[in-house]
């Protein structure tokens, strides 16, 4: 039976680990949060956070004030553990299994029987079974008789990571059926959405799945953009409009997909089936080459000045967040800022200084720019109209301005 006496060790308190250790001490578990980084740790065990997500600061500080969330180095003996580390690509796109193993290693000095282990990290299928169910065996657990073992993917929207660990539906696969229905109730206890039963191997690919098919229906709308651009024919309007049809339903285009979620995952299904997956790894490609195309665009309208001002507007992987990780628009701003294509203005109203770039106000990139490169769509450049501006080359990877 789960009950709220129950103590649980969350290892990784990154943008799933600190959220969820956080939730579940509010929810009236005592909940030991465990990181590599000692600054985390300190900074945690002061009620205060040291990532940007809504709402996050007050439920740490609640969870923290409460004595129901301790953050350490050191895994503690729990009755859950749940495993919230990340799974990065290495070499050519195959996954870094590392943190899982390190992580599973670290605590399994400290499972003893009637345990329950929880991969939540995004995993190539096989993890939960070859990865950390391996490990706990090889330190002498009883795998399924004493030490039950499910993989239920994190599935939030940074942004809405409070919300949807609540509201989302969450799929739960056990190693068997004993480790499922353990993390079933486990789930249960927290989540307002539906827990899903399923086992391990489908729930792996499930998460990856929902990645890939994101990754796909963006490929194909920027895929449309370059076509577009081609036959000047604006894209936004031409997929709201064949959005109209009732089973069609396209994203959007961009100057690439950032992010460490659906620019990776996809991969992962590439790695293990590299010639059924033609399509998810050709997704891959038309997102990443994507970047390229919007820099070869500022190249082309550089040469018609001698020193154009460029004022690039946005520097996240998405909008409204202060994310910079494998942003599109990094690497873009990067690349215009490496072949020196003009004086370079950039702003980004999301972060307040960067070690690259000497931040300015958008407002004012705004009025100084001769070639004016739309790279993010935050809310604050939603008003911008093309009638408002001065004489300047608009390149708009968003489709914001009006
Ligand atoms: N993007 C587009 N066009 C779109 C939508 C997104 O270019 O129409 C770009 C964004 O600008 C960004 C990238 O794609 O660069 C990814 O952004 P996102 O908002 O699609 O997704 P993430 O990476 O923030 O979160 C995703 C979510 N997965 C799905 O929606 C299927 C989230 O639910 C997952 O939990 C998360 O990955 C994860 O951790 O795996």
């Amino acid at each position: 039976m789960t009950n709220k006496q129950q103590k649980i060790c969350v290892v990784g308190l990154g943008y799933i680990g600190l959220p969820t250790a956080s939730l579940l001490g509010t929810k009236g578990f005592s909940v030991h949060g465990v990181d590599v980084t000692q600054s985390v740790v300190d900074t945690i065990n002061q009620g205060k956070i040291h990532i940007v997500e809504p709402d996050l600061d007050i439920l740490v500080k609640s969870a923290v004030g409460s004595g129901n969330l301790r953050a350490g180095i050191e895994p503690e003996p729990a009755d859950i553990f749940i495993l919230a580390v990340p799974t990065p690509f290495k070499g050519d796109h195959e996954p870094d299994l590392s943190y899982i193993e390190d992580a599973t290693r670290r605590i399994a000095p400290h499972v003893k029987p009637g345990n329950l282990v929880i991969l939540e990290s995004t995993s190539p299928v096989g993890t939960t079974e070859n990865v950390v169910a391996r490990i706990l065996a090889d330190a002498g657990h009883k795998i399924g008789e004493e030490v039950f073992i499910a993989h239920c993917p994190e599935r939030v929207l940074p942004g809405r990571i409070l919300i949807e660990l609540i509201e989302n539906d969450r799929i739960v696969g056990g190693i068997d059926e004993k480790s499922t229905a353990k993390a079933v109730e486990f789930y249960h206890s927290f989540v307002r959405g539906e827990v899903l039963a399923t086992n391990a191997r489908t729930a792996e690919l499930a998460k990856l799945t929902e990645n890939a098919f994101r990754d796909v229906n963006i490929a194909f709308a920027n895929e449309l953009s370059l076509i577009c651009d081609e036959q000047e024919i604006n894209v936004w309007e031409l997929i709201k409009l064949a959005n109209r049809h009732p089973r069609v339903s396209i994203l959007q285009p961009g100057p690439g997909v950032g992010g460490h979620c659906i620019a990776v995952d996809p991969w992962f299904i590439v790695a293990a089936a590299p010639q059924s997956a033609r399509l998810i790894r050709m997704a891959r490609k038309v997102n990443d080459a994507k970047p390229d195309w919007v820099v070869e665009k500022v190249r082309t309208s550089a040469k018609k000045f001698k020193r154009p001002v460029i004022g690039c507007l946005g520097l996240a992987f998405k909008a409204d967040v202060d994310d910079l990780r494998e942003s599109p628009a990094l690497h873009i701003v990067r690349q215009i800022q490496q072949e020196q294509l003009g004086e370079m203005l950039v702003a980004e109203p999301n972060i307040s200084t960067h070690a690259e770039f000497d931040l300015q106000p958008y407002q004012d990139v705004i009025k100084r720019s001769d070639i004016l490169l739309l790279l993010v769509d935050h809310k604050q450049f939603h008003g911008l109209r093309a009638s408002d501006l001065k004489e300047v080359i608009l390149i708009d990877t968003r489709g914001v301005i009006k």
